[in-house]
């Protein structure tokens, strides 16, 4: 734990903890005395899968190849991390593996999310991109989010020599990386924190209720004022602005076609995982 001076103390959370639900996580602000936690102070939000509190903004690593980009993926996570009202900034790495052309192709179609979201691209071996983090994490809490293998600690490292992440080669077999980051720990990055995290192999939505997806999806939300009905889920009501729009090429047809998708996935949930 870091106190106003930024001095650190190890404490203990109090056995109080115990009797309740709340115990403290990464990115906590807390009450506290010689020895102990005595208290969590109220929290701005907070993510389960890691567990991590106060989040201003969470980087979305997506890389070019190995793994492939994936729009399914990136809307997953664009989805959860809106559901929790964090600031999400799409960051896409390993542009070195990819010729001119197809990254060509793949600009083009990501420039659709860039009317919304900041994106940066990004390599660790011709570091092109770096210098666009250096003004991100001020005094901000970041968490680095993303598929296992995309590059988030090798990244993490090529900002901060001093690091010294461990990462490591994906398989080649699987196609994917193998999970080499085991826990999330906070690191100090130009005048902010960060948190490195594990990366994921798959999202599940157990948090979140089909009627509040909709609202998550910044793209959506704007124009649905503009659906016939209040509510429009923008699946079979007619006069749905949204549909319009995805007809005329205005929405990305596959990021509709996976919202539609994703709404099937919630509501099918088993209602004992669900809140
Ligand atoms: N060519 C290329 N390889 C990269 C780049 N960034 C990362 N890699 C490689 O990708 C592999 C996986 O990188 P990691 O940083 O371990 O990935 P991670 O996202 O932290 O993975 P987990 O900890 O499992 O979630 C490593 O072999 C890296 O050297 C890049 O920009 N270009
Ligand atoms: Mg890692
Ligand atoms: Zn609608």
């Amino acid at each position: 734990m870091r106190d106003e001076n930024n001095n650190s103390h190890v404490l203990k959370a109090r056995g109080k903890f115990r009797h309740t639900n709340e115990s403290p996580v990464v990115g906590d602000r807390v009450i506290y005395d010689e020895k102990f936690i005595t208290d969590i102070l109220e929290r701005k939000n907070i993510l389960n899968r890691p567990p991590i509190a106060n989040i201003d903004q969470t980087i979305i690593i997506n890389s070019c190849a190995e793994p492939d980009f994936s729009f399914n993926l990136l809307d997953r996570f664009l989805l959860l991390i809106e559901h929790e009202s964090i600031k999400p900034i799409i960051v896409v790495t390993k542009t070195d593996l990819m010729g001119e052309e197809r990254l060509k192709d793949l600009k083009n179609k990501i420039s659709y999310y860039e009317k919304y979201y900041r994106v940066i691209y990004t390599s660790t071996v011709t570091l092109e991109g770096t210098e666009e983090f250096k003004e991100l994490f001020k005094d901000k809490i970041s968490i680095f989010a993303g598929q296992t293998g995309a590059g988030k600690s090798s990244l993490l490292n090529v900002l901060d020599t001093n690091l010294n992440l461990k990462t490591n080669e994906i398989s080649k077999a699987l196609g994917r990386g193998k999970h080499t980051t085991r826990h999330s720990e906070m690191y100090e990055l130009f005048g902010g924190l960060v948190a490195d995290t594990p990366g994921f192999s798959k999202l599940d939505f157990f948090d979140i209720k089909v009627e509040n997806v909709p609202d998550c999806y910044i793209d959506f939300f704007e124009l649905s004022s503009q659906c016939k009905f209040r509510g429009c889920k923008h699946i079979d009501e007619p006069k749905c602005k949204i549909k319009e729009e995805v007809e005329l090429g205005n929405i990305l047809i596959n990021r509709y076609t996976n919202y539609k998708t994703i709404m099937e996935e919630i509501k099918n949930q088993k209602p004992m995982y669900r809140k």
